[in-house]
């Protein structure tokens, strides 16, 4: 697209100087000259069946004016209803634009040369320079990625939140009545509801940062302006477990990310967090959600910094499952409504004090605003920035997505007391997490990147008396995601309690801080903190938690906590996530794995307990030592999963497998193939999405050969008509032809001999007119009929609806396992009594 707009701009600008001729490739772009003012404009657009782009550059009077009925590249001038502009008086001028070569100088090392004509572009100072003397901060890189072509197209998000105005000029085009739902109001239709005081205002502003259309000569431009956007309407109202759960629900397959700039109350004393429906909800999205690759929730880490509010006490954003995002101002200060806390990922700019600037977004009543502030403007840009990622990457899992956050993000000059260097040698902060975003370096990482391993969880209990033994490494989590710690403490005073974790390479994490606010005794019941601090590191060793009760004047010092019970519960991988060598899609290591679990599967059996219960259905006649599918002995039907990873039995093998009836096991197939029937690239029936079936050879590959076009519902590469050399999206959409071909609009017409030319109406080669040796076409052709010819399409169509037809998934069919023999980790206590 940007490209595209750097064409057209070039053309424009040379309108003067070159008349069209034959040879020529028009566009369907016109220049028009119209004195009178842009009211004038607009309706000579709208009475030849134009829209108006506005206004070219800075000459007055000079519209850019775009048909959408005519073929976008045509070897010849269309004539049609729409020419008859060149007639009307009030028309000074028109030219219809021809394309004209132009080659790339690859010395544009400024990037500014992208320019948009929407009037709030040049305050847009966290995306770009307006001019040399403008401080810009273009550290979030969302230009770069730009350019490198990713605007977010095809891919879908929606705003949870108060509704959107899906009819203001800046969303109309990008809006999304599939990616959108009215809980409030249970219709289909997320239009805010307006009232004197403009309360809902919040997710029109939202949805502007993500989706507001570039270059249209309004407001602003979103960070992923060519996006889909939908709105699901669901704070207007009581919000209740029941509406939360629902909303976050809504088309899972449809709908990519879900983006949320709200919480529980931000007062510093409140502890609160889904309720069960909506925990459902969101294991639900991770697990179905995307077809199995898991739906991105992007949260707002919140605004009660003021308040001495702490996120870990707000459990939406603590869930490992929300890609929670915290706010820097433009002069990398720390905003005074931060909230700090272990769970947050990554950073925006966003408002500060009085002379900060803040964002620029759409706003209620069609109107455009300069004043969006809070955290609640990050979530959003963080939302646009994973659009433009997985464009780059549709097949990013929802583990991949935080993976790569924390891979780009960066300290830059964001200012913090805290930042440190995690063993994994990741700089993290408790105010910015892993930093800043940059929208470039995620896309440049998500073209290249591999699903990482599995996700697997190991939980364990101490016991209460086991205060200091020796740690024993945990089995299955090796390389570290996401820590939780579930803790049960009666207290006092819940606002003095400061809770830390280290873990075995000695990184601090503060779970809590004090909480000036809160004075509530009902302590954490089973309340889980989160921490993202320990990513990449290695699980095994010691691990410390520490509680200190610094007791305030506020309350008896007689009466103590008492730390009740408390859960370590390790998220993370079992390989190193960065390495391929070791990822569980080479080629080289799917062959070595079924060798190594042949020569390991007796000494496992044997050391198994007795068991005499019954066994699971899918169990074979070797019996089982436990009552579930992974505790037989041999199965049925076939067994699933490593040794390493733990078997099932299963009656079918998941997708991603196919069934070796010899072994009765679950082999995997090669990769990128869905469906297989044995283990070579060559033995796919069906493809992950992303990738299409080659018919020929029955692989799966990315780009489909010459001759073929990508069929996103049946993810095949299917045959281009014959007359075409290259086809996109449809076999009679062709983009080049075959011999004795040449392009009419979209259609290969047969070329026609001299003397004759080829006749749309009649698809046949006609003679020229008796004084033409040569022809294109007869003079006396009626206009009409051309334009209702065949070849007149849109080649840029709506864009483009994923199939769901079928289910993916390698990624559910690894999911996490359980940690068969759990060890106890030492814990230590502070100042609180047990
Ligand atoms: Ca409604
Ligand atoms: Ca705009
Ligand atoms: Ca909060
Ligand atoms: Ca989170």
């Amino acid at each position: 697209m940007a490209f595209f707009l750097l064409l057209i701009i070039v053309t424009v600008l040379r309108i003067e100087s070159v008349a069209p001729g034959p040879g020529n490739v028009y566009t369907n772009h016109w220049a028009v000259r119209i004195p009178g003012g842009r009211g004038q404009a607009d309706r000579i657009a709208a009475k030849y069946g134009y829209i108006n782009f506005g206004q070219i550059g800075s000459l007055e009077d000079h519209y850019h004016f775009h048909h959408s009925r005519v073929v976008r590249r045509a070897a010849y001038s269309l004539k049609g209803p729409h020419s008859f502009i060149h007639m009307d008086p009030e028309v000074a001028w028109a030219e219809q634009q021809v394309v004209k070569p132009r080659v790339k100088r690859y010395v544009q090392s400024d990037p500014s040369f992208i320019h948009f004509n929407d009037p709030k572009w040049s305050n847009m100072w966290y995306i770009h320079c307006n001019d040399k003397s403008s401080r810009c901060r273009s550290e979030m890189n969302i230009l770069a990625a730009w350019q490198r072509g990713y605007t977010g197209k095809n891919v879908v998000v929606t705003i949870l939140d108060d509704g959107i105005e899906r009819n203001h000029p800046d969303l109309a085009q990008n809006y999304d009545h599939l990616a959108s739902y009215d809980v409030n109001g249970n219709d289909h239709d997320p239009t805010p509801r307006y009232d004197s005081r403009n309360e809902n205002i919040h997710g029109t502003r939202c949805a502007g940062q993500v989706a507001a259309v570039a270059n249209n000569s309004h407001c602003a431009v979103g960070i992923a302006y060519n996006v889909r956007i939908g709105g699901i309407r669901m704070l207007d109202g009581d919000v209740t477990d029941l509406v939360e759960a629902m909303s976050l629900g809504i088309r899972p397959d449809y709908i990519d990310i879900y983006s949320a700039s709200w919480g529980p109350k931000d007062d510093g004393k409140t502890v609160d967090g889904p309720g069960p429906l909506t925990k459902q909800a969101f294991e639900q999205g991770i697990n179905k959600g995307r077809k199995g690759l898991g739906s991105i929730f992007v949260w707002a880490s919140g605004n009660g910094g003021r308040q001495g509010d702490h996120c870990s006490c707000d459990g939406y954003t603590s869930s490992i499952y929300t890609i929670s995002i915290s706010s820097t101002t433009e002069n990398g200060n720390k905003p005074w409504y931060l909230e700090v806390c272990s769970s947050i990922i990554a950073t925006t700019y966003s408002s500060g004090e009085f002379n900060e600037r803040k964002i620029v977004t759409t706003d209620l009543r069609h109107r455009c605003t300069d004043g969006h502030t809070g955290t609640s403007v990050s979530a959003p840009i963080v939302a646009g920035i994973i659009a433009l990622a997985l464009e780059a990457n549709l097949l990013l899992t929802w583990r991949d997505v935080q993976h790569l956050l924390v891979k780009t993000s960066r300290p830059v000059h964001l200012k913090a007391d805290d930042w440190k260097t995690n063993a994994a040698g990741f700089r993290v902060s408790h105010l910015y997490g892993f930093g800043l975003v940059d929208a470039e370096a995620m896309v440049l990482e998500a073209m290249k990147w591999r699903t990482v391993p599995a996700q697997h969880t190991c939980s364990h209990t101490p016991e209460r008396r086991t205060r200091n033994e020796t740690a024993i490494l945990t089995q299955h989590v090796a390389y570290l995601e996401h820590v939780v710690v579930k803790v049960l403490i009666v207290h006092p005073r819940r606002g003095d309690l400061e809770i830390n974790l280290i873990s075995p390479s000695g990184t601090r994490s503060q779970l809590l801080a004090n909480r000036l606010f809160d004075s509530s005794n009902e302590g954490f019941r089973n309340w889980e903190f989160m921490t993202v601090h320990f990513w990449g590191e290695r699980a095994e060793g010691t691990w410390t938690l520490e509680i200190v009760d610094s007791l305030s004047k506020l309350r008896n010092p007689e009466v103590l906590g008492n730390l009740k019970e408390w859960t370590l519960v390790l998220h993370g991988t079992s390989q190193n996530p960065y390495q391929p060598s070791s990822a569980q899609h080479s080629g080289s290591r799917m062959v070595e794995i079924p060798a190594l679990e042949e020569i390991l599967e007796e000494p496992e059996l044997e050391e198994e307990d007795e068991y005499d219960g019954p066994c699971h259905s899918e169990c074979g006649d070797q019996g089982c030592d436990g009552p579930d599918s992974d505790h037989c002995l041999n199965c049925v039907h076939f067994s699933s999963g490593s040794l390493k990873s733990g078997r099932t039995c299963v009656s079918h093998c998941p997708l991603g497998h196919y069934e070796d009836t010899a072994s009765r096991r679950c082999r995997r197939c090669y990769k990128g193939c869905e469906r297989c029937v044995a283990r070579s690239a060559g033995d796919c029936l069906s493809c992950r999405r992303g990738l299409f079936l080659n018919t020929l050879n029955s692989s799966c590959i990315d780009t489909c050969p010459p001759g073929y076009f990508a069929d996103e519902n049946q993810r095949q590469c299917l045959k281009c008509h014959n007359t075409c050399m290259r086809c996109l999206r449809y076999a009679d959409r062709c983009t080049a032809c075959s011999e004795g071909y040449s392009l009419a609009g979209m259609t290969c017409v047969p070329e026609c001999t001299n003397g004759t030319f080829f006749h749309l109406e009649e698809m046949t080669c006609s003679p020229c007119q008796s004084s033409c040796r040569t022809c294109t076409e007869l003079r006396q052709q009626s206009l009409n009929t051309l334009q209702t010819q065949g070849p007149l399409f849109l080649i840029y169509s709506p864009p483009f609806l994923a199939s769901n037809n079928s289910l993916l998934s390698a990624t559910a069919a690894e999911q996490a396992t359980r940690c068969k023999q759990p060890r106890l980790l030492a814990w230590s206590s502070g100042n609180v009594s047990s």
